[in-house]
């Protein structure tokens, strides 16, 4: 699995600016691409998807 989230790379687009590509968001259920926090609860998407990887 490959797990693009670093703008390193000048082809990871970030519309949201919220550090995660747009690709990554777009193929994950509850993060938008147009949003840096898809759920409005205050923590930002990429916060979220770093916390559910950390296993
Ligand atoms: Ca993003
Ligand atoms: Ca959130």
């Amino acid at each position: 699995m490959s797990l693009i989230y670093s703008l390193d790379s000048a082809d990871v687009l970030d519309t949201d600016g919220d550090g995660l590509g747009d690709t990554l968001e777009d193929g994950l259920d509850g993060y938008s691409a147009l949003n840096e926090d898809s759920n409005d609860d205050g923590v930002s998407d990429r916060v979220e998807y770093e916390s559910s990887q950390s296993n």
